[in-house]
């Protein structure tokens, strides 16, 4: 028998919106929508008006981050050193209203926040910490996080960037390629193998901090790109590069180390995706209510409502993996698959989404004039970085077989 009472379907609910249907907003406490609220204000306010421009030009406006640290969006889930320690449910909500803007501002704050502050916060030492957390947390000072090089993105573990021990100090051989912020970072967080003694892959690898000027440190931006344009990517060089001894992180050791640092960006993705996918289903409702063509609405047209029923159905579901993965990284119980399984599905599914309102544009999905196609084309980037869609296939395939498909 059962010991609750089922509620009859009653008239008086009201319906849902369309942009909320199952309501999910109740589910938030009063201070996870204020965060929410604010960020939207602000990316309506300060990102929309010229993020078209800013794509098409090719460019993140460095400016912004001083803006992006006054409203405390970085290092936010981050406790102490003038960090705003949110939940990570609010930080995800932060996310979400960021990429709903842009890719390229979600990617910022996760490489700023989630990367360089997160290594130095968990591995770095207390003086480390000092020197570089709250000038970063307040947009004065930006990071970069080297992980990936050239022959090695899926599989970081095969890195040949190597430090040498040389008295008192390290000297960094070996460069580093597609990270983010690298060219206008004030200070990047390079992994690198101590010095090999047996051969490729031995020699544990390391985090240490390297200033921009140091000497021996070059970057080089890569240009071309025709996905997350608002965005600076480039590649860091290191020759001979001499760095004092304590410029290592002295607290992690492995590839644990930068995974580690993984976990935390690629769960604002598990949200941020959401939000690119939320602007442009937003967007093709729109313009299907008003777009009119065999005398009705595109709106009008069933073909058109599937695809917007379909749309509407996977953000929500998307959401609510979102809300619950947060819910469990706030309570301590998140695993790093549970959030590869967020990853997985809210980017493929927020790529799809983009695609889909792409074609209900029409021709006019492939301008600038609306968001759809810049959402859809950074999507493309944010499929591939921290873990592509098979990486996290993978890493799920593992946890549910308990077999390693991955070399
Ligand atoms: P494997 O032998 O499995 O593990 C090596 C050590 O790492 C530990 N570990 C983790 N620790 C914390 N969090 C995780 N998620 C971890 N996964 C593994 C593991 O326990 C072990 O520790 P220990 O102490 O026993 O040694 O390593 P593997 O070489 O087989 O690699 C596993 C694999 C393929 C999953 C990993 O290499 C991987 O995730 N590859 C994808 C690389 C990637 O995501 N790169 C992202 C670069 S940064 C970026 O893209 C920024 S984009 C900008 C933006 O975010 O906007
Ligand atoms: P590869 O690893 O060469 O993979 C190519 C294809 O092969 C993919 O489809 C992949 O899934 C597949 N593949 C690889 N291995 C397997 C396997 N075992 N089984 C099945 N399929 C497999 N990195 C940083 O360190 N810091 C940054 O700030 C950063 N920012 C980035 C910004 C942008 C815009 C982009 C595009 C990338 C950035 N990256 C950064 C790099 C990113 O993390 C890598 O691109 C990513 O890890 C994939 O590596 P790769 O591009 O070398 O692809």
């Amino acid at each position: 028998m059962s010991t609750t009472a089922s509620h009859p379907q009653r008239a008086d609910v009201p319906a849902p919106s369309p942009t909320d249907f199952l309501g999910i907003d109740a589910l938030l406490t009063d201070d996870e929508r204020l965060i929410r609220d604010t960020v939207r204000t602000f990316v309506r306010d300060r990102v929309l008006p010229h993020i078209a421009d800013w794509f098409e030009d090719h460019t993140f406006p460095r400016a912004m981050a001083k803006e992006l640290g006054d409203l405390g969006l970085l290092g936010m889930h981050l406790h102490g050193y003038g960090c705003a320690g949110t939940s990570a449910v609010a930080y995800g909500l932060a996310c979400l209203e960021l990429e709903a803007g842009d890719s390229g501002f979600r990617s910022f704050v996760s490489v700023q926040g989630s990367l360089a502050m997160y290594a130095i916060w968990a591995h770095g030492s207390d003086e480390q910490k000092e020197t570089w957390l709250p000038r970063m947390a307040a947009g004065d000072a930006l990071g970069c996080f080297g992980l990936t090089e050239w022959d090695f993105g899926s599989d970081p573990g095969g890195m040949r960037t190597v430090a040498r021990r040389d008295g008192s100090d390290y000297v960094l051989n070996g460069s580093k390629a597609w990270i983010t912020n690298g060219s206008i970072a004030d200070v990047a967080v390079v992994w690198a193998r101590l010095d090999p003694q047996d051969g490729h892959r031995s020699g544990a690898v390391r985090g240490f901090l390297v200033p921009k000027g140091t000497k021996g440190f070059t970057t080089r931006n890569i240009e071309k790109k025709l996905s997350l344009r608002a965005s600076i990517t480039s590649e860091l060089s290191f020759e001979d590069c001499r760095i004092p001894a304590d410029a290592i992180l002295p607290n992690v050791s492995g590839l644990r180390g930068p995974l580690s640092c993984l976990n935390e960006a690629r769960y604002g993705i598990v949200w941020g995706s959401l939000g690119a996918a939320r602007a442009c289903y937003e967007s093709a409702l729109e313009y299907a209510k008003t777009r009119v063509q065999f005398d009705k609405p595109l709106a009008a047209f069933q073909l058109t409502q599937e695809k917007l029923v379909n749309m509407m159905l996977e953000i929500n579901k998307g959401l609510l993996v979102a809300l619950h993965v947060g819910r469990l990284k706030d309570d301590g119980r998140a695993h790093a698959s549970h959030v590869s399984f967020g990853k997985l599905n809210n980017v493929r599914e927020a790529l799809a989404i983009c695609r889909e309102a792409r074609t209900i544009l029409g021709a006019s999905g492939i301008t600038l004039e609306y968001p759809v196609i810049r959402h859809m084309n950074n999507l493309e980037s944010v499929l591939t970085y921290e873990g592509t869609s098979e990486i996290h296939t993978l890493i799920l395939g593992q946890a549910i077989t308990g077999e390693s498909a991955f070399g």
